[in-house]
This record gives C-alpha cells, structure tokens and sequence, in this order.
C-alpha cells in the first residue's frame, strides 16, 4: 500500500471520431455510471473528475488518403495531450476516460513528454487485442483508433506523430502489448519489423498468464513510470461485450485480474487509459462494472490478503 495519497484525475474523452463503430463516445459516462470515481476513492486515493473535454463531432466521413476523420482526431488528441500533461504536470495520475483508443496518442505523448522532463523511464503495458499498428498504407478501414501505436512510434501524419515537443513521441522498445490476437496483414510486418514486444494469446495459452506478465514487466524498476493503455477489447467477448470490436479467445476473468494485480504488484504504475468501451454494445453496463473491477485491481485491490 502506498504511503501517501495519489491524486486521481479523471478525463472524459467522450469521442469515436477514431473508430469503426458509434458509440464510445458514451464510454466516460458509463464508467461513472459504473461508480469508477467512488471505487477508487475507496481505495484510499484522492479523485478529482475533470469532467469532459470537448471537440469535434463525428462527421462520419469516407477516408481521405488512407485516414479517416483526420483533421477531427487530431483536434481531440491535442484536448487530451493538452489536459493529461496538465495533470502530470500537477503530480496527479490521469485517467483518461475514453473514447477510442486514438486518444492514446495524446495521452502517451504527454505522458513520454513528462517522462523526459523528470529523467524517468518510460513502459507502457498496451492491453488490447489488436497490435493498433496500423499506418495509412497498409490500414483495411482507414480507422485510425487501428493506428495509435504506430503513430507514437513515429509511422503517421505529421499532425500526430508530432503532436508533443519531439517528434517521434517515444519508441517501439517502451512498449508491451498483451493479449494480441488481431493483426492485419501488413501490420504484422510492420510489428515484426520495427520489433515491438508483443505477448499474444498464443503464447499466454503456452506459458500462461503469470509467465508472460513476468517477462512483459521485468524490468521496471524505481526510476520507471508505467503508463496502462487499457482497451476494453482485451478481454474475453464473453465476459465483455460493450466493445465495438470483439475477438474471440481473450482473456477471462481470473486471467484478467491477475494480470492487473501483477501490475499494481509493480507499485509504478503513473497513469491509465480506459478506451473503446462501448455501451452501445453493451448489456446492463456489464462491460463497464468489469472494466471498473480491474482498474480497481490494477490500482492495489487483491482478491486475498497477503
Ligand atoms: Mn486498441
């Protein structure tokens, strides 16, 4: 348990300006509805919603040189890197309450920015089903919630790979993605080529979920800010189907907890994305209660005492 009490910030993001499907941008309300602010609190941290920032509407337009909606996403990343690097700034944990998982961008180029400024080490853990590697070339759809990874590595539109103070915000090498199981073709390329550690479902089915997350956080250490980039769609569709995208064959319940309980294990873990919870898809909020009860996890909740 940590010794001094952490500043939550809650930033709602209500956009799908980078998605395939409507309706993420209901995301933000439905983890409040879900209690996301009292639970935490609960957990002994200090938490400050900031309500939501504003942007564009979706014009829900046909791509234009392998983008969709580009001139709008970029408008909504600026609102997030603006806000999350505020927040770092004040000493407080932003949770960026999406939306689709575009956002990251912003959120991560302010968090690599902040990073930089304090000398520490930067590791995000990508919880997602999809590589979201993705680039203007190569995309099937053109959405760029499928491109957020690749832009940070600097594969995007200026507009996005230069977003922050340096352009590429960060590197392939600070990433770990985790429960993979979706990669278009010449993505997967791409992921190859650049090198990006990824720990997909196969090989979470080989060594299980306790091994892979040993190796995807081995070497955080004190001087390390762990951001958590966590896409809804990482789960299993049977335990949460309130995602526009779902992939069979994610991870359940327990493997889920485990895997947020390992990371809050780390005790580093300095800011949070929550996206592409979609409740236009969901059943009764389930999806959010679920999406509630990890971060709970993830933020020091564990099922027994130790
Ligand atoms: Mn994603």
């Amino acid at each position: 348990m940590s010794p001094v009490t952490r500043s939550v910030a809650l930033v709602g993001a209500p956009t799908d300006i980078g998605a395939g499907h409507r309706g993420s941008s209901m995301g933000p309300e439905a983890l409040r509805v879900a209690n996301l602010g009292a639970r935490l609190a609960r957990r002994g941290m200090h938490v400050v919603d900031r309500g939501n920032l504003t942007g564009p509407l979706n014009p829900w337009a046909p791509p234009t040189d392998g983008y969709r909606h580009l001139d709008e996403v970029v408008a909504w990343n600026t609102a997030v890197y603006e806000a999350v690097y505020a927040e770092l700034k004040e000493g407080n944990l932003p949770v960026m309450l999406g939306g689709d998982h575009c956002l990251a961008i912003g959120s991560i180029t302010a968090v690599a920015r902040h990073c930089r400024e304090k000398g520490t080490k930067l590791r995000v853990i990508w919880l997602d089903a999809h590589a979201d590697f993705n680039t203007s070339q190569i995309t099937p759809s053109g959405n760029i919630h499928g491109m957020p990874v690749a832009c940070l590595c600097g594969y995007g539109p200026d507009a996005l790979t230069g977003l922050g103070d340096v352009t590429p915000a960060t590197s392939p090498d600070v990433f770990r993605q985790i429960g993979i199981r979706s990669v278009d073709e010449g993505e997967k390329r791409l992921v190859h080529e650049v090198g990006v550690d990824i720990y997909d479902m196969r090989y979470i089915d080989e060594i299980g979920m306790k091994a892979a997350m040993e190796e995807a956080l081995a070497d955080i250490d004190a001087n390390t800010h762990v951001h958590v980039s966590f896409d809804v769609d990482f789960l299993d569709p049977s335990i949460a189907p309130g995602v526009g995208t779902t992939v069979r064959g994610g991870p359940n319940y327990r493997e889920a907890q485990l895997c947020m309980e390992m990371i809050a294990d780390t005790g580093r873990v300095g800011s949070l994305d929550i996206v592409e919870l979609n409740p236009a898809f969901d059943k009764r909020n389930q999806t959010a209660r679920l999406a509630v009860d990890l971060v709970e996890s993830l933020f020091g909740k564990s099922t027994l005492m130790r």
